[in-house]
């Protein structure tokens, strides 16, 4: 997978290539990460990319010409790669879309800074815009760092271990159950009994209970989105029979009104 990710700020986007699983993936050939200074393109002895914005107004506006220069550089070296625009007018990144961009055998990411790039570019090369959240940062260069990231780690082999990738959250919609290790008790603290059984099984259950129970909790939103299969749906009425018993030894729930006089 080649990233080639334009930037006024090649430096940032260096230091995360240079470590971990970018590190690695990138000296196993898995991905290909390349930055073009956007600098390189402008003309003048300043070499000035951003502008006053027509109109009027704060800030300054990212020139057309040299990330139109840039953006023609960057297709020739990735020819069959989407140009990607990440900004906060953009489709909100997640996990599906993720999965999605794995699948491209490259990936042009143009980083703004300032107010932003001249419109203009964006309806010329830009083939679509992504959000990594309703916030505004500097610049696009972290969000970019953000997809390509969550992007490399679902490649084949850039994942010490193949099916970690597969148990990821929101993979199927739900939170990550808990994770523990050594030692089994930390300032008082002691892990679930049953991830010390060696029982796969039971810990198999014990985990999608805690997922389930952690999103239920969290992010009710998330179960609205997939339907339940049996197991799940089973586990949520034993927890609503243990939650209506809770309510009616409270003296709550039962016909006429509940002691709160709701
Ligand atoms: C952003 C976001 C973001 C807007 C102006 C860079 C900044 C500045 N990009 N998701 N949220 N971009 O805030 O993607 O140029």
């Amino acid at each position: 997978m080649k990233f080639v990710t334009l930037t006024i700020f090649p430096e940032l986007l260096q230091s995360f290539w240079d470590n971990g699983i970018m590190r690695r993936a990138t000296a196993e050939g898995i991905i290909a990460p390349q930055a073009i200074n956007i600098r390189d393109f402008a003309a003048g002895r300043h070499r000035t990319t951003d502008d006053r914005p027509y109109g009027g107004g704060c800030g300054m506006v990212m020139k057309p010409e040299p990330l139109a220069a840039a953006i023609r550089e960057a297709q020739k070296a990735a020819p069959n790669a989407p140009t990607i625009l990440l900004s906060p007018q953009g489709r909100r990144f997640d996990q599906q879309m993720a999965k999605t961009l794995s699948r491209y055998t490259g990936l042009i990411l143009v980083c703004g800074r300032y107010e932003g790039i001249d419109e203009r570019i964006g309806e010329r090369f830009v083939d679509f815009e992504i959000s990594v959240g309703d916030f505004v940062l500097t610049g696009g260069e972290l969000p970019a760092m953000v997809l390509m990231d969550a992007v490399t780690r679902l490649l084949p082999g850039a994942l010490g271990n193949e099916d970690s990738a597969g148990q990821d959250s929101f993979e199927d919609r739900r939170l990550d159950y808990g994770h523990y290790t050594r030692p089994p008790e930390f300032e008082g603290r002691k892990v679930p009994d049953v991830l010390l059984t060696g029982h796969h099984e039971d810990i198999a259950k014990w985990r999608r209970a805690d997922a389930l129970m952690r999103t239920l909790a969290r992010r009710p939103d998330l179960l609205r989105q997939t339907p339940l299969d049996e197991e799940d749906t089973a586990l949520l009425e034993e927890w609503r029979r243990e939650i209506e018993k809770l309510i009616r030894s409270q003296g709550g729930g039962g016909p006429g009104p509940s002691p709160g006089g709701g």
